[in-house]
């Protein structure tokens, strides 16, 4: 199957839809006959970086390694769906630099901290309002929004279809697909 080889890096807060709009588009890719491998917290946190935690320096090796491992599927030529908070504006523009022109696509999960909060899946923006959990994204450590993504999805405006949808046709309007 023809694609070219290319990391999708979704950011956004906790709660905004990064894993969820990424295993959809995931979905719709492997639909299309193409050959994709998805990253997240549940496959790269339980395992690679097991022992990582959220201070700002174990977050920047966090990354720095998902970076890395990112640009070795991508040299097994698999489209690379990674989903992580990824605060940090230079560590996102350090993975762009280890990647080849066009490689990397930045996907703006564009979810107001409101919103995520109050759907609070997993009671974290709770515990970490009552100060229970340190250094949370967006109560007491910084989220740095992109400021040119390739990809902004402003998931207030759109269902999870949608957002994928919109990944799908920037892939297609772009050549990767
Ligand atoms: C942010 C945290 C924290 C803190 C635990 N800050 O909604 P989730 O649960 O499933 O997604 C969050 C996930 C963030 O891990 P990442 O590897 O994506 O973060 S980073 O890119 O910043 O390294 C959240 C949970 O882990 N979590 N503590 N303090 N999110």
């Amino acid at each position: 199957k023809n694609q070219t080889p290319v990391v999708l890096w979704f950011t956004g807060l906790s709660g905004s839809g990064k894993s969820t709009i990424a295993n959809a588009v995931d979905e719709l890719l492997n639909r299309n006959q193409n050959h994709t491998y998805l990253l997240d917290g549940d496959n790269i946190r339980l395992g690679l970086n097991h022992g990582l935690g959220f201070s700002e320096e174990d977050r920047v090796e966090n990354i720095r390694r998902i970076g890395e491992v990112s640009k070795l599927f991508v040299d097994a030529g698999l489209i690379v769906l990674s989903a992580f908070v990824s605060p940090f504006a230079r560590d996102r523009e350090q993975v762009r630099q280890l990647l080849n022109e066009g490689e990397f696509v930045e996907v703006f999960v564009d979810t107001p901290l409101e919103v995520c909060e109050q759907r609070d899946p997993k009671g974290l923006y709770k515990k970490a309002r009552a100060g229970d959990i340190a250094n949370f994204t967006g109560i007491s450590s910084p989220y740095e929004q992109p400021t040119t993504p390739e990809i902004h999805l402003k998931t207030a405006e759109l269902s999870i279809e949608g957002a994928a949808q919109q990944v799908i046709d920037y892939l297609r309007t772009h050549n990767y697909i």
